[in-house]
Parts: C-alpha cells; structure tokens; sequence
C-alpha cells in the first residue's frame, strides 16, 4: 500500500515536469515570434510596448436629441465586404450615419492634421487639394493643414473657415523621388514629435496630385487607418505589387498580405502613425544601407507594416480614387482622388 502511493506520488511528478518543460517549450517559441516581428520596430524607444495609445475611440457618447433614422441589423451593404477578418470595419458609403457620427465626435472637441508634401513643380497641385479640402474634409471641426514645401513663396492664399489652419514648413529642394519619398516619413515623425504632440488628436497623410469630391469626415477616424488602393482590390494577393524580395524589410511573402493599401492616404491616432512612420523610415534606411529600394518605396513598407500592424480601420476606395478610372459600380461615390498628372511636365528629369 505504502509503495503504490509512492509510485503514484513519482507519476504524478514526472506528470508535472514534463508539463513545465512544454510549457517553457511553448512561451519560448512564442517569444521567438514576437522578437522576429519586433526586428521591424527600431529598438529605441517608441515601440508598441511603451507607446501610451489614450483613445477617443474607447467611448462613444451621443447626443440625446438626436433623431435619425433607424438602423437596421438585417439590411445593408451587400455588394462589398464592411468587415475585414480580424473585424475592422471597411468604410463604404451606405455604412455609416454622418450626422450621426459627427455629433459624437463635436462633443470631444478633437483637432485633426493633415499633412502634404509640394516640392518642386507639385506645388501646382495645392491650391485644388486645399480648396477642395475646405470644401469636403472634416467641414466643421479643428483642422491644421501641414505643407512642406520648397517653395513656401507659392503657397497659394487659400480662404479657411475658422478653426481651420494652414502651416507652411520648408524643407530643401530635391531633384530625385527616392530622397522626396524616403524624407516624408521622417519629416512626419518630427513634425509629430515636435509640433503636434499636445494641440492634435488625428492625423492624415495625404498625397496632394490629388483632390476632394465628397465628404471625408469623422467615419475615417481610428487607431491606425489604411486605404485600400482603387488598383487592385478585385485581384487575387499573388498580383499585389508588394516587396518580394527577402532581403528588403517591406518583404511580404507569396501567400501573404491582406490587401494592397495605398501610400497617398494614410493616417489614425497620432500615437499611432508616429509609430508607422518611426519604424517605416528606419527600414527604408536601413534597407538603402544595403542598397536595396522596395519595389514602391514607401509604399512598399507601408503595406508591410499594416500587414503586422493591422489597421483599425479600413477606408473602402471611395477614399483614393484615380481620375483617369472610370467608376466601378460598388464605389457609389468618390471622395477623394488622385488627378491625372503629366509626368514629363512635373517630375524632375533624373
Ligand atoms: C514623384 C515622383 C518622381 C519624382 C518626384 C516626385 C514628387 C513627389 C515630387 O517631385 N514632389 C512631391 O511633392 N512629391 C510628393 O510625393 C507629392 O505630395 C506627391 O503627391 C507624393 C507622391 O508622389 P506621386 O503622387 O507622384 O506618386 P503616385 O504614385 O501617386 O503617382
Ligand atoms: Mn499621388
């Protein structure tokens, strides 16, 4: 009797270590994937761990007046996905109560920026951007509108409504894309770690070839919010212009990759995009240390980041049309979207 309990004592020990073993087994590989994918994070500071991300998404608080019209839980959207897999809504006209939505957020008194890069012969794009942005982003709410450009001397003189602000900065003339592309992600982290911390809640980054048509307000608000690109959202992931080579850091594999995201809009939380923008300029640098240029710059590493980073939310293409596509018939109208542009007459000849 005594030794059988000695027996079973001595099972049930071994039982117990081999369960630690695995046990360490297991959080060991899981920590073995986290730091891989922390490899795309600069080390110094401001990675996901010790960013304080305070959100005005966490409480929605709406006015006990308000009329609208009933939503329903049955009927809606049909034609097009509102939801990706990990649910973040997928904003497509029809989805969302604008009055609504504007009613919440009037109350939170936020202050959205935006920022748009015009150097060289770009700058003839701004005035369309600007007065068509007084016309349809955020009518209504705190907007500063960031600029930098080479040419601060022809920055047009556009009338803003109040609370609307238009800032200039210069930033050197550059005769070649790639130092114009790789500088806009580090012009977008100082500008947030110096300028904007305190007085903004939002931030989009926005290409200026391009224009307003319709509303873009308060539904484009959260985390980290990502465009889908108007070129490629009908198409299988294997035609996706993603980096595929593995040496680049804006890699994605074959079989990889949830949609192919635009880089002329981009934006969310600041806290966020300051995180975007921190780790993509460090792998653009640290890629052009070994020679390397991803297939679309940053384009290219943006869709990597929001390939680990999910976004929070998703703008459906309504929000980054190109002109010179004719309209499809889920896109039931276009917001905002890119001019034709002739790139012999305004691209530096490099
Ligand atoms: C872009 C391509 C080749 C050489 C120079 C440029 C360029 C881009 C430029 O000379 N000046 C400039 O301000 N940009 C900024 O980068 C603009 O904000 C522009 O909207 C953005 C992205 O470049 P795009 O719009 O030519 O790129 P796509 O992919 O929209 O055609
Ligand atoms: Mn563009």
């Amino acid at each position: 009797m005594h030794l059988w309990s000695g027996k079973v004592v001595t099972v049930i020990l071994l039982l117990a270590l081999l369960l630690g073993v695995l046990y360490y087994y297991n959080f060991q590989s899981y920590r073995l994937v986290v730091s891989f994918e922390q490899d795309q994070i600069p080390p110094e500071g401001g990675s996901a761990a010790n960013t304080v991300i305070t959100s005005h998404e966490l409480h929605l608080v709406a006015p006990n007046n308000l009329q609208y019209k009933q939503p329903s839980i049955v009927q809606g959207r049909t034609d097009v996905v509102t939801v990706t897999p990990w649910l973040a809504p997928v904003v497509w006209e029809g989805t969302f109560n604008p009055v609504l939505l504007d009613s919440i957020y009037t109350q939170k008194n936020i202050t959205i920026a935006a920022t748009v890069f015009a150097v060289g012969k770009y700058i003839m794009f701004l005035k369309n951007f600007l007065e068509t942005a007084e016309q349809h982003f955020f009518v209504g709410f705190k907007v500063h509108i960031y600029v930098f450009t080479d040419r601060p001397e022809e920055v047009p003189k556009v009338k803003m409504a109040a609370g609307r602000q238009l800032m200039v900065h210069s930033v050197p003339s550059s005769r070649r894309w790639q130092e114009i592309s790789a500088r806009r992600m580090e012009l977008i982290q100082t500008l947030i770690e110096e300028k904007l911390q305190n007085d903004v809640d939002y931030i989009f980054c926005l290409d200026v070839d391009s224009k307003f048509h319709g509303r873009w307000g308060t539904e484009s608000l959260g985390g980290l919010v990502a465009v889908i690109h108007p070129g490629y959202y009908r198409d299988d992931r294997s035609k996706f212009p993603y980096e595929r080579r593995p040496a680049s850091r804006a890699y994605v594999a074959p079989g990889q990759g949830d949609f192919y995201y635009c880089g002329g809009a981009f934006g969310g939380l600041l806290q966020e995009v300051h995180l975007l923008a921190k780790t993509c300029r460090s792998n653009f640098e640290a890629d052009a240390k070994e020679g390397i240029e991803a297939a679309w710059q940053e384009e290219s590493h943006l869709n990597r980041y929001m390939w680990i980073n999910k976004p929070s939310k998703v703008l459906s293409p309504e929000y980054l049309w190109q002109d010179f596509k004719s309209r499809n018939p889920e896109v039931h109208i276009i917001r905002f979207s890119g001019v034709v542009k002739n790139y012999a007459e305004i691209r530096p000849n490099v």
